[in-house]
């Protein structure tokens, strides 16, 4: 072994159980560490060469995977078996390429929250019909300032960004799966004060966490408008959706409303809060609801006592929540306590009936390993759960672990295998949907530690790809990734159908039609100037390798509208228009029209040009905007 490669696996395997992660009451535990080693042992290396994840060049993928970006802002498009990234969709970052963040079609749709540069996204969802993929939209979070925001599917451009008020940090996010999604729900995870007179969070009560509270969010996946919020004791952290359309539910990790990390750990158990989505719309058709501050949102009480949610305890700090797709169970993922609670949605009606107790409803509670995080299903009947403190993945069965906790004796692990490490979310190919297939699972490891070559004190992720479609899980693929994805969702190839070339009445640059329409400019054949006081709008085609203004001229001071219409028909020929020196990127794909507005502040000569390389004659793919001096 080279001394390079010696120094690589001493860092990585002595040096980080010491330097953890995480410090404090939680470090000894939660970080570092690495598997037990496997139940049925076996070396990885052979099991790889077994795995069949190659996609010769040329052919495709069988399945999109929906990777969150983490706190990059962005969401990924990722082909599986390969892995080979197809494509990046920036939804709460400002990304150079594209010029999201830069163009007037991409700021309208982030609207007042333009002014924030980072998001961090953790949950991506697919809509669903019937319980399936309808390969409409997908949807992710902001925890880090509290949004939601709605991807189109068919041209995998963000289209809609609501920001929800009267919260703070949108962590879980879950779709409603039957009859349709109706909703996006989002937990918000911190509490923070309320007051009597409806006004949240203005400086008053700061040191009174009793009268701290967060909220359950209801988002109506079509207008993207909340429809209604529900006030919870405790926090809120994972969630998701049964196969009736009718509950919900949520971890909470805070019942203690502790400010510390050693109050949130303090109660023995925190809670899975259910919601009834159907009593909390029957709440708000009779008015039973307050609104808070500016927001006309209904607000409906959802704390304990009320008749639209309830408590279920379970072992201290849970974190992940998922439905098995069978429609069965919802399962709470342990954290702090090995095990996972397996609750029974059957007998939810009789809960809220009040005919049973809230721990009626768990039905199993297997012991796994340590640091149980989330949980997926291959359809099969088994659950895989992953294992954070372990660096493992637990297969399980979910009735033996059921008949287990009735006394029956019987063994429910399937198996344990090793991950490289410290595992946080795993999901499994249709997992979420009645359609859960059992071939893939994707692990997100959430250290690298000394898989790959070392690139600064900064590691990548490590994405494992792992075979599940036969009796032992397979670890096929090691893929490295950039900050962080939370979380990844994976669809049929089939069930996702994106255009190929823009169609130029979409309602992506609708307004930006209607503006060239008022200018009496029409834009798939006119090139020309219009002026408007010192606004000036400056209209062109393009058609590779040319724009259709090659010079334009406008006075210092002026604000300049660069509208674009790509006039090529043909696939993949995008082209772009960057102004140097001005900040202006922005790409303009066949059909589209993208327009951009900047100040023209200095005299001169200003070169613009296409980006995006398109024709043998790509550099000379230009034009000079002459600014006149004031
Ligand atoms: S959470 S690692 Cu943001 Cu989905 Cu569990
Ligand atoms: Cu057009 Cu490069
Ligand atoms: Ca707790």
């Amino acid at each position: 072994m080279s001394d390079k490669k010696k120094e690589i696996e001493n860092l990585g395997r002595r040096h980080f159980l010491r330097n953890s992660a995480v410090t404090g009451v939680a470090g000894a535990g939660l970080a570092g560490g690495f598997g037990a080693g496997t139940l049925l042992g076996g070396s990885e290396k052979a099991r790889a060469a077994e795995g069949s994840i190659e996609v010769a060049p040329g052919e495709l993928d069988e399945y999109y995977g929906f990777w969150s970006g983490g706190h990059s802002g962005e969401v990924r498009v990722l082909g599986v078996p390969s892995m080979r990234e197809l494509m990046r969709i920036p939804v709460f970052n400002i990304d150079s390429a594209t010029g999201w963040g830069i163009t007037n079609e991409s700021r309208r749709i982030l609207g007042d929250s333009a002014r924030f540069l980072n998001g961090d996204c953790h949950h991506p969802h697919i809509s669903m019909t019937d319980g399936s993929y309808d390969g409409k939209y997908l949807f992710i979070n902001d925890k880090a300032n509290t949004r939601v925001a709605r991807i189109r599917l068919d041209i995998m451009k963000t289209d809609r960004i609501t920001t929800i008020p009267n919260v703070q940090a949108i962590h879980g996010l879950r779709l409603q799966k039957v009859p349709h999604t109706q909703y996006v729900f989002a937990n918000a995870e911190f509490p923070i004060p309320h007051h009597d007179d409806g006004v949240v969070n203005d400086g008053r009560g700061m040191e009174n966490p009793e009268g701290y509270y967060t909220m359950f969010n209801g988002i109506d996946a079509e207008s993207m408008e909340v429809a209604w919020q529900v006030i919870v004791d405790g926090n809120l952290d994972n969630t998701d959706a049964d196969y009736t359309g009718r509950f919900v539910a949520s971890t909470c990790y805070n019942s203690e409303k502790g400010m510390t990390l050693a109050d949130t750990m303090r109660a023995e158990r925190d809670w899975v809060v259910v919601f009834d989505v159907e009593a909390i719309e029957a709440a708000v058709e009779a008015g039973e609801f307050k609104t808070l501050g500016d927001s006309e949102v209904p607000v409906v009480d959802g704390r304990q006592g009320s008749k639209v949610t309830r408590y279920i305890p379970v072992p201290k700090n849970p974190h992940g929540l998922n439905t098995s797709p069978d429609g069965k169970y919802f399962i709470a993922n342990g954290k702090l306590s090995p095990t996972c609670s397996i609750i029974t949605i059957d007998k939810l009606p009789a809960l809220f009936d009040d005919a049973i107790e809230p721990r009626d409803t768990v039905v199993g509670e297997p012991e796994l390993g340590l640091g149980p995080l989330h949980t997926t299903f291959d359809g099969r009947g088994n659950a895989y759960t992953t294992l954070f403190i372990d660096s493992q993945v637990a297969k399980w069965n979910i009735e033996d672990a059921i008949r287990a906790y009735n006394g029956e004796e019987v063994n429910y692990l399937r198996q344990k295998l090793d991950v490289h490490y410290q595992p946080g979310h795993n999901h499994a190919s249709l997992t979420e949907t009645k359609d859960a297939d059992g071939k893939w699972l994707v692990v997100l490891s959430k250290f690298a530690k000394d898989r790959f070559l070392p690139v600064g004190p900064l590691h990548p992720e490590n994405d494992q790809l792992i075979d599940i479609s036969g009796e032992e899980m397979k670890l096929v693929h090691d893929g490295p990734t950039y900050a962080e994805p939370h979380d990844c969702i994976l669809a049929r190839a089939d069930q996702i159908n994106p255009k190929k070339v823009w169609t130029r009445d979409d309602p992506f640059f609708a307004e930006t039609v209607a503006m060239a329409e008022q200018d009496g400019v029409t834009l798939e054949t006119d090139n020309k100037v219009v002026r408007d006081g010192n606004k000036v709008r400056v209209y062109m085609t393009s058609v590779a390798p040319q724009f259709g203004l090659t010079e334009f001229t406008v006075k210092q001071g002026d604000e300049v509208t660069v509208v674009v219409t790509n006039l090529d028909q043909v696939e993949d020929v995008s082209h772009g228009f960057t102004m140097t020196n001005h900040g202006v990127a922005m790409e303009i794909s066949p059909q589209q029209t993208a327009s951009v507005t900047f100040t023209a502040d200095r005299p001169g000569v200003h070169w613009y040009y296409c980006q995006w390389f398109c024709h043998a004659m790509h550099m000379e793919m230009t034009g000079r905007m002459l600014v006149e001096k004031a």
